[in-house]
């Protein structure tokens, strides 16, 4: 095939009509890195079809027309919580009228009935509870990790973890209580870290919407100690309430550059980037060995996904807003495909996004990854539906293969999962 018709394939001719984009556009058909202005000129234009063709430029470098999805179980082991975020509709107090914790015993029947279905991963996160001891968390992994082995832990977001260390009395030897934390947890069963909690690090923000959380150098700090323990996590950002697009933006930055200091050594090994920078979005020429760091080329931890969350307002205290717009969120969803160029999947999880969204932005936004089969989901309700937000394998592959894309069935660390009914394996 004639150079010209591969790069033309990979690299589509300038149609951006917005001026202001050239440059950014420019930016990505190189790899190089945008920057924070850049970030604001993509959220200013008004040619999204622009903003999206160059996310799903990077997305299909970096993923081909693969689609991503998992059969997955989330647990919110209990909504019981110290904290009183506005934007949380979930927490409640102890004895409150809609409050619920689950024992150990109905955690493991949860765990052997996903196991026993097939599923590969089991996401728990619940409040921060003001009464559960320490054991009760190591307790809850290890009765999942007896009941069903194969399952992958992803468990406790930061927060939890910086409760977990001040239940334990270790809250006050900050990053070594952390790591000990850390290290226990890994000892019980767990596998991974999710990306919940991250908010908005901005302090503004966290004072007007969750005061009384960590604050985002705390937040990334867990995910700093986790990743050099060589334990992967993810990360969200929560936007549509009180932060504004600026903010956002800086919220990608800071994610961006604690990825380079977990990619770093990996990346001088691979020969990408310039010692500071890792960007693993580029034209496939920048790749002389491997784009994307797996398990088997790195050993350290890092993130994996980022997971754009919009803020759903119903039966919060910030019922009053109206929440992200469509367009917003495709727009958000692409932006940080194109500003966060070393994280590797974008995520559109479903149950905030709703299917029919998702599939937008799988098909165009940028996005590679839906979540999964989820089942029970208490955390937010998309127009008040109920907590049974389950959706089949047969379902997910329609979706995707209606966005033009290839659904692969993922494990929680990306491997491709070959499946026959409920019995799977990874390479
Ligand atoms: O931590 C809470 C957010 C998070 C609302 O790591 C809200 O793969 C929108 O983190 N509107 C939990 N968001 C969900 C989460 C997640 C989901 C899917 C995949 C992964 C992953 C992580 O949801 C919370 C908080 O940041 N949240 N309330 C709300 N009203």
């Amino acid at each position: 095939m004639p150079s010209s018709m591969t790069s033309l394939q990979t690299t589509p001719a300038r149609s951006v009509s917005d001026p202001s984009l050239h440059a950014v556009y420019d930016k990505v058909v190189a790899g190089e890195r945008l920057t924070i202005e850049d970030g604001a000129a993509l959220y200013d234009s008004s040619d999204l079809w622009s903003v999206c063709g160059m996310a799903d430029l990077v997305r299909r470098r970096m993923h081909g027309d693969t689609a991503f999805y998992n059969v997955n179980r989330h647990l919110n082991y209990s909504n019981v919580c110290a904290l009183s975020c506005t934007f949380c509709a979930f927490a409640r107090k102890r004895g409150e009228e809609g409050a619920y914790e689950y024992t150990i015993e109905e955690v493991r029947k949860e765990a052997a009935a996903a196991a026993s279905q097939g599923a590969t991963e089991m996401h728990v996160v619940g409040g921060l509870h003001p009464y559960h001891p320490f054991d009760f968390y190591t307790d809850m992994l290890q009765a999942i990790h007896e009941e069903a082995p194969c399952l992958h832990i992803k468990a406790f977001t930061a927060v939890e973890i910086v409760h977990l260390a001040r239940i334990s009395k270790r809250g006050r030897d900050g990053a070594e209580g952390i790591r000990s934390v850390l290290l226990d947890l890994r000892a019980a069963g767990l596998g991974s870290l999710p990306g919940g909690g991250a908010e908005v690090f901005d302090d503004r923000v966290h004072d007007e919407a969750f005061k009384g959380k960590i604050r985002g150098d705390a937040w990334m700090d867990v995910h700093r100690i986790a990743h050099e323990l060589g334990i992967h996590t993810n990360a969200t950002m929560l936007y549509g309430h009180v932060e504004n697009r600026g903010e956002r933006l800086k919220h990608m930055h800071l994610l961006r550059g604690q990825q380079d200091a977990a990619l770093h050594e990996w990346a001088s090994s691979q020969g990408i980037g310039d010692g500071s920078e890792v960007v693993l979005s580029g034209p496939d020429a920048n790749y002389p060995a491997e784009r994307l760091p797996t398990t088997r080329t790195c050993d350290r931890g890092w993130y994996q996904a980022c997971i754009p969350l919009p803020f759903v307002p119903d039966d919060s205290a910030l019922e009053r807003l109206y929440g992200p717009s469509g367009v917003e969120n495709l727009r958000t969803i692409a932006i940080a495909r194109l500003m966060l160029d070393n994280i590797p999947h974008m995520k559109a999880f479903w149950i905030m996004q709703t299917l029919p969204a998702s599939q937008l932005m799988l098909q165009m936004g940028g996005a590679d990854d839906i979540d999964g089969t989820v089942v029970w989901y208490d955390i937010t309700k998309v127009d008040g539906c109920g907590t049974h937000q389950e959706t089949g394998v047969q379902e997910l592959h329609r979706v995707l293969r209606e966005a033009g894309l290839t659904p692969v069935e993922r494990d929680t660390l990306y491997r491709p999962v070959t499946r026959d009914g409920v019995e799977w394996s990874v390479d």
